[in-house]
Protein backbone atom coordinates (compact mmCIF):
# COMPACT_ATOMS: atom_id res chain seq x y z
CA UNK A 1 0.00 0.00 0.00
CA UNK A 2 0.96 3.36 -0.48
CA UNK A 3 1.00 5.91 2.24
CA UNK A 4 1.67 9.51 1.82
CA UNK A 5 2.74 11.66 4.69
CA UNK A 6 1.22 14.65 3.87
CA UNK A 7 2.12 17.90 5.37
CA UNK A 8 -0.29 20.40 5.29
CA UNK A 9 0.07 23.27 2.54
CA UNK A 10 2.76 21.57 1.07
CA UNK A 11 4.32 19.75 -1.82
CA UNK A 12 2.87 17.13 -0.95
CA UNK A 13 -0.06 17.96 -2.55
CA UNK A 14 1.89 16.99 -6.06
CA UNK A 15 1.58 13.17 -4.64
CA UNK A 16 -2.25 13.35 -4.00
CA UNK A 17 -2.65 14.81 -7.13
CA UNK A 18 -0.68 12.06 -9.01
CA UNK A 19 -2.31 9.82 -6.95
CA UNK A 20 -5.39 11.25 -7.44
CA UNK A 21 -4.78 11.12 -11.63
CA UNK A 22 -3.70 7.33 -11.79
CA UNK A 23 -6.44 6.52 -9.58
CA UNK A 24 -4.33 4.74 -7.18
CA UNK A 25 -5.41 3.03 -4.07
CA UNK A 26 -3.40 4.80 -1.06
CA UNK A 27 -3.64 6.01 2.50
CA UNK A 28 -2.51 9.81 3.87
CA UNK A 29 -0.93 10.15 7.35
CA UNK A 30 -1.30 13.94 8.41
CA UNK A 31 1.54 16.25 9.58
CA UNK A 32 0.67 20.25 10.58
CA UNK A 33 3.54 22.60 9.98
CA UNK A 34 4.48 24.88 13.33
CA UNK A 35 1.93 27.59 12.83
CA UNK A 36 4.94 30.52 13.78
CA UNK A 37 8.03 28.68 12.15
CA UNK A 38 6.36 26.84 9.48
CA UNK A 39 8.46 23.95 9.77
CA UNK A 40 7.28 20.78 9.98
CA UNK A 41 6.78 18.68 13.10
CA UNK A 42 10.08 16.66 14.23
CA UNK A 43 8.08 13.20 13.91
CA UNK A 44 8.18 13.64 10.47
CA UNK A 45 12.31 13.03 11.04
CA UNK A 46 11.03 9.51 11.71
CA UNK A 47 10.10 8.51 8.58
CA UNK A 48 12.85 9.94 6.46
CA UNK A 49 16.10 11.86 8.21
CA UNK A 50 15.14 15.11 6.48
CA UNK A 51 11.91 15.57 7.62
CA UNK A 52 11.04 17.17 4.95
CA UNK A 53 7.44 16.82 2.98
CA UNK A 54 6.68 14.82 0.66
CA UNK A 55 7.61 11.26 1.40
CA UNK A 56 5.88 8.08 0.46
CA UNK A 57 6.33 4.90 1.47
CA UNK A 58 5.33 1.83 -0.63
CA UNK A 59 5.90 -1.15 1.66
CA UNK A 60 9.82 -1.15 3.18
CA UNK A 61 10.77 1.74 0.59
CA UNK A 62 10.74 4.97 1.98
CA UNK A 63 10.67 7.78 -0.79
CA UNK A 64 11.43 11.39 -0.55
CA UNK A 65 11.55 14.36 -3.08
CA UNK A 66 8.79 14.84 -4.88
CA UNK A 67 10.15 14.62 -8.69
CA UNK A 68 11.85 11.12 -7.73
CA UNK A 69 8.39 9.99 -5.94
CA UNK A 70 6.69 11.47 -9.29
CA UNK A 71 8.75 9.49 -11.45
CA UNK A 72 8.72 6.42 -9.35
CA UNK A 73 5.15 5.99 -8.91
CA UNK A 74 4.53 6.63 -12.91
CA UNK A 75 7.42 4.08 -13.17
CA UNK A 76 5.93 1.28 -11.15
CA UNK A 77 2.01 2.10 -11.64
CA UNK A 78 1.73 4.82 -14.94
CA UNK A 79 0.80 1.74 -17.37
CA UNK A 80 2.54 4.21 -20.10
CA UNK A 81 -0.05 7.32 -18.54
CA UNK A 82 1.93 11.10 -17.64
CA UNK A 83 4.98 10.37 -19.38
CA UNK A 84 5.20 10.77 -23.11
CA UNK A 85 7.29 8.93 -25.67
CA UNK A 86 8.18 11.39 -28.19
CA UNK A 87 11.91 12.50 -28.18
CA UNK A 88 11.09 16.52 -28.11
CA UNK A 89 8.03 15.68 -25.79
CA UNK A 90 10.17 13.34 -23.16
CA UNK A 91 12.83 15.75 -23.20
CA UNK A 92 10.42 18.78 -21.99
CA UNK A 93 8.93 16.43 -19.73
CA UNK A 94 12.47 15.81 -18.13
CA UNK A 95 13.39 19.60 -18.35
CA UNK A 96 10.45 20.50 -16.30
CA UNK A 97 10.64 17.85 -14.10
CA UNK A 98 14.38 18.92 -12.75
CA UNK A 99 13.68 22.85 -13.54
CA UNK A 100 10.95 23.01 -11.31
CA UNK A 101 12.97 22.41 -8.03
CA UNK A 102 16.41 23.54 -9.53
CA UNK A 103 15.90 26.38 -10.71
CA UNK A 104 12.71 27.98 -10.43
CA UNK A 105 11.68 27.34 -6.91
CA UNK A 106 14.99 28.66 -5.05
CA UNK A 107 14.88 32.67 -6.05
CA UNK A 108 11.18 32.06 -4.71
CA UNK A 109 12.31 30.67 -1.52
CA UNK A 110 14.92 32.96 -0.83
CA UNK A 111 12.44 36.01 -1.71
CA UNK A 112 10.00 33.84 0.59
CA UNK A 113 13.13 34.14 3.63
CA UNK A 114 14.08 37.60 3.08
CA UNK A 115 10.16 38.81 3.48
CA UNK A 116 10.23 36.91 6.63
CA UNK A 117 12.47 39.18 7.86
CA UNK A 118 10.38 41.78 7.56
CA UNK A 119 7.59 40.21 9.64
CA UNK A 120 6.98 38.99 12.99
CA UNK A 121 8.19 37.04 14.88
CA UNK A 122 11.62 38.94 13.82
CA UNK A 123 12.16 41.56 16.42
CA UNK A 124 11.27 44.68 15.58
CA UNK A 125 14.53 46.16 16.38
CA UNK A 126 15.94 44.34 13.79
CA UNK A 127 13.06 44.40 11.52
CA UNK A 128 14.28 47.85 10.15
CA UNK A 129 18.16 45.76 8.93
CA UNK A 130 15.74 43.10 7.82
CA UNK A 131 13.71 45.72 5.41
CA UNK A 132 17.44 47.18 4.14
CA UNK A 133 18.70 43.19 3.10
CA UNK A 134 15.71 42.86 1.83
CA UNK A 135 15.37 45.60 -0.56
CA UNK A 136 19.08 45.86 -1.31
CA UNK A 137 19.28 42.10 -2.58
CA UNK A 138 15.83 42.18 -3.88
CA UNK A 139 17.22 45.10 -5.84
CA UNK A 140 20.28 44.12 -6.74
CA UNK A 141 19.68 40.42 -7.63
CA UNK A 142 16.47 38.75 -6.99
CA UNK A 143 13.35 40.61 -8.85
CA UNK A 144 15.69 40.51 -12.20
CA UNK A 145 16.32 36.13 -11.64
CA UNK A 146 12.49 35.95 -10.98
CA UNK A 147 11.44 37.69 -13.74
CA UNK A 148 13.73 36.21 -16.12
CA UNK A 149 12.39 32.64 -14.93
CA UNK A 150 9.07 33.96 -14.80
CA UNK A 151 9.36 35.32 -18.13
CA UNK A 152 11.00 32.46 -19.76
CA UNK A 153 8.02 30.00 -17.99
CA UNK A 154 5.69 32.43 -19.90
CA UNK A 155 6.92 32.10 -22.73
CA UNK A 156 7.08 28.57 -23.23
CA UNK A 157 3.53 27.77 -22.12
CA UNK A 158 2.61 29.99 -24.98
CA UNK A 159 4.03 27.60 -27.39
CA UNK A 160 1.65 24.62 -25.89
CA UNK A 161 -0.99 23.76 -23.62
CA UNK A 162 1.15 21.88 -21.18
CA UNK A 163 4.81 21.46 -20.06
CA UNK A 164 5.88 18.61 -22.01
CA UNK A 165 3.51 19.06 -24.87
CA UNK A 166 -0.09 19.05 -26.00
CA UNK A 167 -0.81 16.35 -23.35
CA UNK A 168 -1.16 16.56 -19.33
CA UNK A 169 2.16 15.12 -17.84
CA UNK A 170 4.23 14.24 -14.72
CA UNK A 171 5.90 17.50 -15.47
CA UNK A 172 2.71 19.52 -14.63
CA UNK A 173 1.99 18.07 -11.34
CA UNK A 174 5.82 19.16 -10.54
CA UNK A 175 5.63 22.74 -11.95
CA UNK A 176 2.17 23.65 -10.23
CA UNK A 177 3.80 24.51 -7.05
CA UNK A 178 6.46 26.54 -7.50
CA UNK A 179 3.68 28.47 -10.09
CA UNK A 180 0.87 29.08 -6.63
CA UNK A 181 3.63 30.41 -5.04
CA UNK A 182 4.27 32.72 -7.38
CA UNK A 183 0.84 33.57 -7.83
CA UNK A 184 -0.01 33.97 -4.58
CA UNK A 185 3.28 36.67 -4.54
CA UNK A 186 2.11 38.70 -6.97
CA UNK A 187 4.43 37.25 -9.72
CA UNK A 188 1.91 35.92 -12.53
CA UNK A 189 -0.27 39.08 -12.33
CA UNK A 190 1.76 40.21 -15.38
CA UNK A 191 1.61 36.98 -16.91
CA UNK A 192 -1.36 36.14 -18.14
CA UNK A 193 -0.65 32.37 -19.50
CA UNK A 194 0.70 31.21 -16.56
CA UNK A 195 -2.58 32.44 -14.67
CA UNK A 196 -4.87 30.88 -17.51
CA UNK A 197 -2.58 27.76 -17.49
CA UNK A 198 -3.07 27.50 -13.69
CA UNK A 199 -6.88 27.60 -14.24
CA UNK A 200 -6.63 24.84 -17.17
CA UNK A 201 -4.92 22.56 -15.02
CA UNK A 202 -6.64 23.12 -11.44
CA UNK A 203 -10.30 22.59 -13.54
CA UNK A 204 -9.04 18.84 -13.45
CA UNK A 205 -11.11 16.61 -11.36
CA UNK A 206 -8.06 14.87 -9.67
CA UNK A 207 -6.68 18.37 -8.90
CA UNK A 208 -10.32 19.22 -7.27
CA UNK A 209 -10.01 15.95 -5.34
CA UNK A 210 -6.13 16.15 -4.03
CA UNK A 211 -7.61 19.89 -2.27
CA UNK A 212 -10.69 17.95 -0.42
CA UNK A 213 -7.89 15.42 0.95
CA UNK A 214 -5.07 17.26 1.14
CA UNK A 215 -6.73 21.04 1.81
CA UNK A 216 -6.49 24.32 0.15
CA UNK A 217 -2.97 25.62 -1.11
CA UNK A 218 -2.67 28.51 0.74
CA UNK A 219 1.00 29.51 -0.68
N1 LIG B 1 12.98 19.56 -3.02
C1 LIG B 1 12.16 18.92 -2.02
C2 LIG B 1 11.72 19.98 -1.02
C3 LIG B 1 11.04 19.41 0.22
C4 LIG B 1 10.60 20.53 1.15
O1 LIG B 1 11.35 21.48 1.45
N2 LIG B 1 9.36 20.44 1.63
C5 LIG B 1 8.81 21.46 2.51
C6 LIG B 1 7.30 21.52 2.29
S1 LIG B 1 6.79 22.29 0.83
C7 LIG B 1 8.96 21.10 3.97
O2 LIG B 1 8.94 19.94 4.31
N3 LIG B 1 9.03 22.14 4.82
C8 LIG B 1 9.01 21.99 6.23
C9 LIG B 1 10.38 21.98 6.86
O3 LIG B 1 11.36 22.29 6.19
O4 LIG B 1 10.43 21.68 8.08
C10 LIG B 1 10.97 18.22 -2.70
O5 LIG B 1 10.61 18.64 -3.82
O6 LIG B 1 10.42 17.25 -2.18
Amino acid sequence: MLTLHHLNNSRSHRLLWLFEELGLPYEVKRYQRHPVTMLAPPELKRIHPLGKSPVVTDGELVLAESAAIIEYIIDKYGNGRLRPIGPEERWRYMYFMHYAEGSLTPPLLVKLILDKLTEAPTPWLVRPVGMLINKGVRHAFLDAQINTHFDFVEAEIAKRPFFAGDKFSGADIQMSFPLEAAKARGILRSRPGLRAYLERVHARPAYKKAVEVGGPMDL
